[in-house]
């Protein structure tokens, strides 16, 4: 998102973000280590955001390029149907309008063993110390968000040792590029293809129940016995966070649209590689992956994140508020949602948005300090933690509405009402009807 037209919204971000942390002085211990986190995450996933990367393993045909089409939805890699299509050794970026995504073909890295070796007809001569020297070089350039391990369902009981290998070295050269490992996830593609051959995975309601629940059995069965193998490597043991069965299978016509989606599962793995990737590569990875879930687990987190650092900056003395708005940051969050939900807005797209879900934007930069000052000479004493919490409950309703709207396509009218009894429920009872006050009075 750091490009273009939703860039000032991200640097508004940026600087709200600043400035709060130098008022963090201001508040309690434990008050203060809270918001400390939530920025963390707010930085994390909006300022720091870069493509998510993987390194890919895997032999030819085993269904790498499918993988990563499947993962988009669309067409952005070859597949082979013949020969084999993927070069060796270096960083692939694939771009789609959702997003980009790094990878890293490391094939050739198995040829250790004779059968595979006749699979890479473009490596001959090119030794295994080649390959993992090339891969190694590439891998000092980038720092992975996980290895990917992809094998053909049918072959898990082949050997696959020379994989394991390879993904041992791929491991120890991440290490000494980076200093940490990436965790490890096994891709089993063509799991379709299990018996009954026409059971369809991908339409378990038009199936019969035994054989979908056979064919899920082989599934399972798969499943173990990768996991099984990359386990049984000492190196690799505790890096593996899990194995998934999928069917990668989506045909092309001739102009790149989807002739036959046939894909299964694959949204159980990108939750996968969601829960164990660092917040930076988050933000994309749910954008161009599209999973809904996901989507919608990145927007809560931002909502409460931006929510409580809204909060604090209302409880915080005046001036304070005076120079972080705290409208800025809640219109970087609907910016942020629709973002996530592939859209791209500018900041202007979602003060409209704001505004029509009632939220007085507006006027509200310049009368945000006066209805504050209010609650605080109704409640003396108690106006601050009040209006933090006006603040807090503001944005989650906030929140909720554009993940209505961006997310889940319904309308502004019933995003609206999402608004308004999101704030009714999580506001602190209404303030007894008190004389009217007199206007705020300007600072000396
Ligand atoms: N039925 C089925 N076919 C698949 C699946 N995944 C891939 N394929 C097919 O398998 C063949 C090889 O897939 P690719 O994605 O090109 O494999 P790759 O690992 O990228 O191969 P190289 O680039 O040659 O190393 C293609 O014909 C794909 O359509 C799957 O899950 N199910
Ligand atoms: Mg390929």
């Amino acid at each position: 998102m750091a490009e273009n037209d939703d860039g000032n919204a991200l640097r508004d971000l940026a600087k709200a973000l600043a400035k709060v942390e130098e008022m963090l002085q201001f508040l309690p211990d434990g008050a203060a280590k809270n918001l400390v986190s939530k920025i963390g995450t707010l930085r994390g996933l909006l300022l720091e955001q870069r493509p998510p990367a993987f390194v890919l393993v895997g032999r030819r045909g085993a269904g790498k390029s499918s993988l990563v089409n499947a993962l988009f939805g669309h067409k952005v890699a070859n597949v082979g149907h013949v020969r084999g299509q993927t070069g060796r050794g270096t960083w692939y970026e694939h771009t789609a309008e959702a997003g980009t995504l790094h990878l890293l073909d490391t094939r050739g890295l198995q040829e250790g063993s004779a059968p595979v070796e006749a699979d890479y007809p473009d490596a001959k001569g090119a030794s295994h110390r080649d390959a993992i020297t090339s891969v190694a070089v590439e891998l000092k350039k980038r720092a992975p968000d996980a290895v990917v391990f992809v094998v053909r369902a049918q072959d898990v009981d082949s050997a696959i040792d020379a994989d394991l290998t390879g993904i041992e070295e791929v491991m120890g050269a991440i290490e000494r590029a980076h200093k940490f490992r990436p965790p490890i996830v096994g891709v089993l593609t063509h799991c379709d293809l299990f018996e009954p051959k026409r059971t369809r995975l991908h339409l378990p309601k038009e199936e019969a129940e035994e054989a979908l629940h056979e064919k899920l059995s082989y599934v399972n069965e798969a499943e173990g016995v990768l996991e099984r193998k990359l386990k049984s490597r000492g190196l690799l043991a505790q890096h593996v966070i899990g194995v998934r069965g999928v069917s990668a299978y989506l045909s092309f016509d001739k102009n790149g649209n989807v002739r036959d989606d046939e894909r299964w599962n694959i949204d159980a793995l990108c939750t996968l590689l969601y829960a164990h990737m660092p917040n930076a590569g988050r933000g994309m990875f749910v954008r161009l992956s599209q999973v809904r879930g996901l989507q919608d687990d990145l927007a809560q987190t931002l909502t409460q994140a931006t929510a409580a650092v809204c909060a604090a900056i209302a409880a915080m003395p005046i001036p304070v508020a005076d120079v972080v708005p705290i409208t800025s940051l809640q219109v970087s969050l609907v910016v942020s949602i629709a973002w996530i939900a592939g859209r791209r807005i500018e900041k202007k797209a979602a003060l409209e948005m704001l505004a029509s879900l009632g939220v007085n934007v507006g006027a509200g930069f310049l009368l945000r300090e006066g209805a504050r000052a209010l609650v605080k000479y109704v409640f003396p004493g108690g106006g601050a933690a009040i209006s933090g919490a006006v603040a807090f409950a503001g944005t989650l309703a906030i929140g909720a509405a554009a993940r209505a709207y961006y997310l889940r396509g319904e309308s502004l009218e019933r995003a609206k009402e999402i608004y308004e009894n999101s704030e009714k429920e999580a506001s602190p009872p209404a303030p007894p009807p008190a004389s009217p006050p007199s206007p705020p009075k300007e600072e000396p």
